[in-house]
């Protein structure tokens, strides 16, 4: 497979202004015809017109009206190649296609009976033969023509200029619109629909109409989608001043589909998942999914569609600031220190193992074999802390006029990361050129902060030292603009005056450009107790000098919430540390050090100051996998049992306390979807799961109750996930009784699925194995291979990692099935082998063999091959 780089880049030879597109829908056999205004703009003067184009029956071309046959033009696997084209020219081509057949999931494709499109990035080019690239930017005209009782809704882009009766059962429907797209917004849907309509008015009076399509009998679960688009199109318009553009905006909901959403220009396609939700159905993470993703689709159309990318390097550009655009809406409907907790906790979770290991690439990648495997965690989340730093640096004013200048200067074009950049630093008067290196630096910068006071001249100082380890294919690090929030606590626990030697410190920011730096604050009375990356500014890793004591000192006191929970984070992380280390060495540790933590635990259970939500998160330890990565070796069973029974030491310590929380925080009001009540679930079942830590017959029962007693389904998942793990009647009547109730609903049963697959009971994987043949599970499905595979791969660590290798083997295996019917799932699916170094000798040669019996796949996708090869 090829290697496709950013140095390469080089402008369209042809650019296409207009776009006519004529489907005509047959699940097995599509016919596809398209007129294409055709401009040279750049190439070899007199040089061919090519065409992406893959997996085409070719059936007709024509220049300017005029059939065309071999040699003039020329096919190949994944183009069309016309010889001797005119300057300006309009050109036809009629191909056939079976989207019944796709089991890819990109292009055109049935799911359940509709037809439905995937073509961000490269999926255009199985639909028509095109310049499938995001800076060749059309209008498009698009004529479906379907059979009216299978496919009474027929739906695409922009307006819908006519309908028509063609007779014969036939109808056609012709939808126009006005704004130029790149191709990876083109979409299509067509089938038999329900629909839920609501109204928009823009802060300049357009009325807006909002339809939500779903399959039938779901109609009652789209209100909160609903809702969440509305509150996403006045935030919008209040915090950034952008409005909606079209008269009419359209999602619609499928049941297959590989990601989670896509924002095709006013047609909106999600995975079901990710609007479909009620009391019954979804749990409160399920209902924050929703209206984070509809507010993040939403939001790209002004980043992504008005402004698009130039190149798939520059993914980053939309992704990046639509994610810091989607965490800032949700912060201002929530909770911003509890949002700012999920998000940092999912960067750790994902984007910081990436950075770390073989496929470690900048925000801004130089070189791709296929692109869909960009879509990482470092484009998006990495992306977004780096704009949030921006934003840290210009002041949110300046934020807001950077943008302004982005889309005066940007508006209908294709851009650049580097053009987004120079926007902000021109409307601020700001050097941006040193904090660039975010974009093509990866690695996750390490900070190590060093203190000392000097009690005479009543002075503290800090040394900070930065430094970025060598990640594949960069060898040398260049220091970081970092951006650190920092904070020094008085004896009472307040916030000092911070004077600097240079200066007063707005905020406590104090700007790390250098390897090593000083910093000394005046005026200090007692030795201070540091509050460092307040707020998480920066997606760093620290190193401090903190004692234990400090730490306890932070959770109880810091006046930032986040430095608050993340003290208590590095705490726990220490005393897991040290038993793991301990235990892995065959000594017997100090579990004494663990009462100070599980008093201050208990702190935060009892100040009255918090609120349940942040309760919630600060009594939760860091993950296994967390705790692994700050260990030089993976000690999976050695972490698994130390989290385990410091989990269960705080439970049988505070017994009382997680009892009188769970009374406290009883939701007796009828369910809601709100920050507020979730906040006080959250909190409720994070007692009972303390309470139930040992998985014994009394945890049991009360699991039992809780499950028995539920009426929504964020308890009665909180419950279930007890019950997974203990043995005994209970556990299997739970299951049971879950399946009976939901067998008829897929989203429901995903849940069931995945909580199977994360126990971390011994026989996990023979149930995993029996689970594949359940009815309700289909490989085909992305949501059931993710609820079943991906979680047992990437959420189960005790149990993938088994020391005899069987869960390597078992990935290698659905890997193996799945990457001929899915590439793009598949290749998701084996990132978690990539870590293979972080572990035992064993298990590394374990997971190195998975990974080489995937490589040796005879017929493996681009998709695989570039993250199994990498891997290795
Ligand atoms: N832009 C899409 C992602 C497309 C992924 C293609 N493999 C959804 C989003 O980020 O909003
Ligand atoms: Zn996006």
């Amino acid at each position: 497979p090829q290697t496709v780089r950013l140095a390469d880049y080089e402008p369209p030879a042809f650019s296409v202004d207009a776009v006519d597109l004529t489907f005509d829908l047959e699940p097995q056999r599509t016919v596809v015809t398209a007129v294409l205004q055709l401009r040279r703009t750049g190439g070899a003067p007199g040089g061919p017109l090519v065409l992406d184009g893959e997996n085409l029956d070719l059936l007709e071309v024509l220049v300017n009206g005029k059939k065309l046959s071999p040699p003039a033009y020329e096919t190949s696997e994944d183009a069309l190649t016309v010889f001797d084209p005119p300057e300006a020219l309009t050109l036809e081509t009629r191909v056939a296609i079976n989207p019944k057949a796709n089991t890819r999931l990109e292009g055109l494709y049935v799911s359940n009976t509709m037809f439905c499109t995937q073509c961000e990035a490269e999926g255009f080019r199985r639909i028509t033969y095109f310049p499938d690239r995001p800076d060749v930017m059309a209008t498009y005209r698009v004529t479906l023509r379907g059979d009216k009782a299978a496919y009474p809704v027929m739906l695409s882009n922009g307006n819908n200029v006519s309908n028509t009766d063609l007779g014969g059962g036939r109808h056609e429907a012709v939808w126009e619109d006005p704004f130029p797209k790149p191709s990876y917004l083109f979409a299509l849907v067509a089938g038999d629909l329900a629909m839920v309509e609501d109204r928009f008015k823009t802060q300049s009076g357009r009325d807006v109409t909002l339809r939500i399509f779903v399959e039938h009998g779901n109609e009652d679960r789209c209100d909160y989608a609903m809702d969440s688009l509305i509150r996403s199109m006045r935030w919008d318009e209040e915090r950034f001043g952008l409005e909606y553009d079209l008269d009419i905006f359209n999602i619609v909901a499928v049941s297959d589909f590989n990601m989670g959403a896509m924002e095709n220009k006013s047609l909106n396609v999600f995975n079901a998942k990710y609007i479909l939700a009620d009391a019954s159905t979804a749990t409160d993470a399920d209902f924050a999914n929703i209206e984070s993703i509809v507010a993040h689709e939403y939001f790209h159309n002004w980043t992504g569609n008005r402004v698009t990318c130039r190149d798939w390097f520059q993914l980053s550009l939309k992704e990046g600031l639509t994610v810091f655009r989607d965490q800032e809406f949700s912060s201002d409907q929530r909770s911003r220190p509890v949002k700012r907790i999920q998000d940092v906790r999912a960067l750790r979770a994902r984007q910081f193992p990436e950075d770390s290991g073989p496929l470690s690439h900048p925000v801004r990648p130089d070189a791709y074999i296929e692109i869909n495997n960009f879509y990482t965690a470092t484009v998006y989340e990495k992306g977004a802390e780096v704009i949030g730093m921006m934003q840290t640096l210009l002041g949110q004013d300046g934020f807001n006029d950077g943008l302004r200048l982005y889309f005066e200067r940007h508006d209908g074009q294709a851009v650049t990361c580097d053009d987004f950049v120079a926007a902000m630093a021109d409307a601020n008067g700001k050097d941006l050129s040193h904090f660039k290196r975010w974009y093509s630096q990866s690695g996750t910068p390490e900070v190590t902060v060093t203190s000392a006071y000097d009690a005479g001249k009543k002075a503290y100082t800090l040394t900070l030292e930065q430094m970025t380890r060598p990640t594949p294919g960069q060898s040398e690090k260049q220091p970081l603009h970092i951006p650190l929030r920092i904070g020094l606590l008085g004896a009472n626990g307040g916030d000092l005056d911070l004077v600097s030697d240079s200066g007063a410190l707005d905020g406590g920011l104090v700007h790390l450009t250098e390897e090593r730096q000083t910093v000394t604050f005046t005026n200090i009375p007692d030795r201070p107790v540091l509050s460092v990356n307040r707020g998480f500014g920066a997606p760093i890793a620290l190193n401090t000098d903190q004692t234990d004591a400090d730490l306890a000192f932070l959770m109880a006191h810091d006046s930032d919430p986040f430095a608050r929970w993340e003290a208590g984070q590095q705490y726990a992380t220490r005393l897991m540390k040290a038993a793991v280390t301990a235990m892995a060495s065959g000594e017997a540790g100090d579990p004494k050090g663990q009462d100070a933590f599980v008093a201050a635990v208990k702190n935060i259970l009892e100040d009255n100051s918090l609120d349940p939500a942040f309760k919630a998160l600060a009594i939760t330890l860091p993950t296994e996998e967390f705790v692994g990565e700050q260990l030089p070796v993976v000690h999976v069973d050695e972490i698994h049992a130390v989290r385990a029974a410091l989990r269960r030491k705080i439970g049988a310590d505070l017994q009382a306390e997680f009892r009188a929380a769970m009374a406290a925080n009883e939701v007796r009001e009828p369910f809601a979807p709100t920050a507020e009540q979730a906040g006080r679930r959250a909190l409720r079942n994070a007692a009972l799961a303390y309470l139930t830590a040992d998985y014994g017959p009394e945890a049991a029962k009360l699991a039992k109750e809780s499950f028995d007693r539920a009426d929504n389904m964020t308890d009665t998942i909180a419950a279930l996930s007890i019950l997974t793990e203990v043995d005994g009647p209970e556990r299997s009547a739970a299951l049971e009784a879950f399946e009976t109730r939901w067998k008829d609903n897929a989203q429901v049963m995903d849940k069931w699925f995945a909580l199977q697959a994360v126990a971390s009971r011994p026989d996990t994987l023979s149930h995993v194995k029996a689970l594949t043949k359940h009815p309700c599970f289909d490989i085909r499905n992305p949501n059931k291979v993710r609820s079943l595979v991906g979680a047992f791969a990437m959420a189960n660590p005790v149990r993938f990692h088994a020391k005899d290798g069987s869960g390597y083997t078992f990935l290698a295996d659905s890997v193996i099935e799945l990457d001929s019917l899915n590439p793009q799932v598949a290749a998701r699916m084996l990132g978690t082998l990539g870590s293979w170094r972080r572990y035992d000798a064993d298990r590394q040669a374990l997971m190195r063999s998975a990974l080489e019996r995937i490589v040796a796949v005879p017929v493996l996708s681009k998709d695989s091959y570039e993250i199994a090869s990498k891997s290795l």
